[in-house]
């Protein structure tokens, strides 16, 4: 692999607008707020910015569910502010990608309204049955849900119809958007669930504790056909690229969508490093288990052509306090995870905080929440007749709401002058960007670092990746490019650890001032090794 694509490039950084900035202080992020901190990513190191939803929506899951594609949220602003972000952005050379969400609409987008209607030609465009089958959603319960006479058929929340990709015309709305879209200039799209978008039939599934149905749906032929028409129908008329968001793939199928003689999608999100500490779904925990995760990233490493690398999104909880220690060694575990993201072997994705070790919410009560999915697990607990503390606790760990809260800025917030949409974390106080810019040892200065170290190393960009060692706690792999080699060596744990073999080298980066002979907690280092 000598030239690479931009893309492949490029350090992309995700914003959940919501809570980015908000510049009317009306509570809730918008896209003037993004504008007025361009300057920020750009300082960052930032090449492209992934825009989670901003389109017209009634936010029943924050954006997920689209009412117009080619309209802007009135709370966002204006299809005006949009043109100017993008104009900004590029000004700054910052490309920008949407979310693409087209397994579903929302219930309130004029197809689906058209659609409640038996004899409407947009009928088709959704799975309208008269009988609902066993599948459940991804948000718990059925999957299925009675409107008039018949069921309509929801993977995601009821507010969230899925479209059928079975009816030719979908496929012409969906290109007609992303053409809408590329043509003002966007750099492509983050495919929301793209793998479960074609449905093979609409027969029971085999009970499963989650998601029964399932084999009809996941990564289906129909799902492939699809990937290639829009590629080549629409992708390949523009210089822009497709990360997709693929739930449940392995390397095999992670693959088969995005080798380039394929013609799908240029990289996908894998899920299986994030499911490494729970037992069958993400509300029930487990303790972390370096070795597993480790072991994942490097089979993924190792295994698929061209990796989105992430250890945080708008879904996940914060990475300092999942797969670090977000009090001890804040600092220390954050700049560790930070190596991690940046020296593997792929497109490094940053998402809105995490570069100044943004932690979970911490919750107290069920009423601090607002995500749907949240306060819909707290309520089948509860049928459940799961303990509230227990209920609580689930949420504590892994709502969505972990990564959702406001950006902090400064001490006092920064976010917003009025009261924000979803509340902020008392620990602003000392976990801010202000503070983070003029402390030279930040976690902030570090991600800038090493950013600039990735943008001029070939090594990094396009060298090789080996693991050498995975232990309950270290982790060394290396990188190499031409002859050129960097190991990178982690502690992801507290303990003080024992160099499993004599590492020479130059130091290049370390989370530590000074080099020592063991490694200390949380210590994480890249080493040039010289020929
Ligand atoms: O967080 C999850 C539920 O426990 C994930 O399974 C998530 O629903 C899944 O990764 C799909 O996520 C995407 O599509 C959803 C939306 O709610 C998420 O925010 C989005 O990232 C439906 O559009
Ligand atoms: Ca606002």
């Amino acid at each position: 692999m000598s030239n690479l694509k931009f893309w492949q490039d490029a350090i992309v950084y995700q914003i959940y607008p919501r809570s980015f900035m908000d510049s009317n202080n009306d509570g809730i992020g918008d896209i003037p707020g993004i504008i007025s901190k361009l300057d920020y990513l750009k300082e960052l190191g930032v090449d492209i910015i992934w825009l989670s939803p901003v389109y017209d929506s009634p936010n029943d899951d924050n954006g997920y569910d689209i009412r117009d594609y080619k309209a802007i949220h009135k709370d966002f602003g204006t299809m005006e502010d949009m043109d100017k972000l993008i104009l900004e952005a590029k000004k700054r050379g910052i490309r920008i990608i949407m979310d693409l969400v087209i397994n579903h609409t929302s219930d309130e987008h004029p197809w689906f309204i058209e659609s409640k209607n038996p004899d409407s030609p947009y009928r088709n465009y959704y799975y309208w049955r008269d009988k609902p089958n066993n599948w459940t959603s991804f948000f718990s319960g059925s999957a299925w849900t009675k409107e008039n006479d018949a069921y309509y058929l929801h993977l995601f929340s009821k507010k969230q119809p899925d479209l059928n990709f079975h009816n030719p015309k979908v496929l012409d709305e969906v290109k007609d958007i992303m053409h809408f879209w590329l043509k003002k200039g966007i750099a492509g799209f983050r495919c929301d669930v793209i793998n479960v978008i074609f449905k093979n039939t609409l027969d029971d599934g085999k009970k499963r504790l989650v998601l029964t149905g399932l084999e009809h749906y996941h990564s289906t032929e129909g799902c492939h056909r699809v990937l290639k028409t829009l590629r080549k129908e629409v992708m390949d008329h523009y210089e822009a690229f497709t990360v997709g968001e693929t739930v449940l793939v392995t390397t095999k199928q992670a693959n088969e969508l995005i080798l380039p003689e394929r013609e799908e999608l240029d990289m996908v999100f894998g899920f299986e490093h994030m499911e490494t500490d729970q037992i069958n779904n993400k509300w029930f925990k487990t303790k972390f288990k370096p070795k597993k995760f480790m072991r994942t990233i490097s089979r993924w490493q190792k295994e698929v052509y061209w990796n989105a690398n992430y250890l945080e999104n708008h879904d996940q909880p914060r990475s300092v306090s999942r797969f670090g220690d977000d009090k001890m060694y804040h600092k220390e575990s954050a700049k560790m995870l930070a190596l991690l993201n940046l020296t593997l072997k792929g497109t490094p994705y940053i998402y809105e905080g995490q570069e100044i070790g943004m932690t979970n919410a911490y919750f107290k009560s069920i009423d601090e929440y607002e995500d749907l999915e949240s306060k819909r697990i707290y309520a089948l607990g509860k049928k459940l007749l799961f303990p509230k503390w227990y209920r609580l606790k689930m949420l504590r760990n892994a709502s969505r709401d972990n990564a959702r809260q406001p950006m902090q800025w400064t001490k006092t917030g920064g976010f917003t002058l009025s009261t924000p949409w979803l509340k902020e974390n008392p620990n602003k106080q000392d976990i801010n960007v202000f503070d983070s810019r003029k402390d030279p040892d930040s976690i902030l200065n570090f991600y800038k670092k090493l950013i600039k170290i990735r943008k001029n190393d070939d090594i990094l960009k396009k060298g090789s990746f080996n693991d050498l060692y995975i232990s309950n706690a270290i982790f060394i792999y290396e990188r190499v490019y031409d002859g050129e080699r960097y190991m990178i060596v982690l502690n992801m744990s507290k303990k003080i650890k024992r160099y499993p073999f004599e590492v020479y080298g130059d130091l290049v980066i370390s989370n530590y001032p000074d080099r020592a002979n063991v490694l200390r907690s949380y210590e994480g280092l890249m080493i040039k090794v010289s020929k």
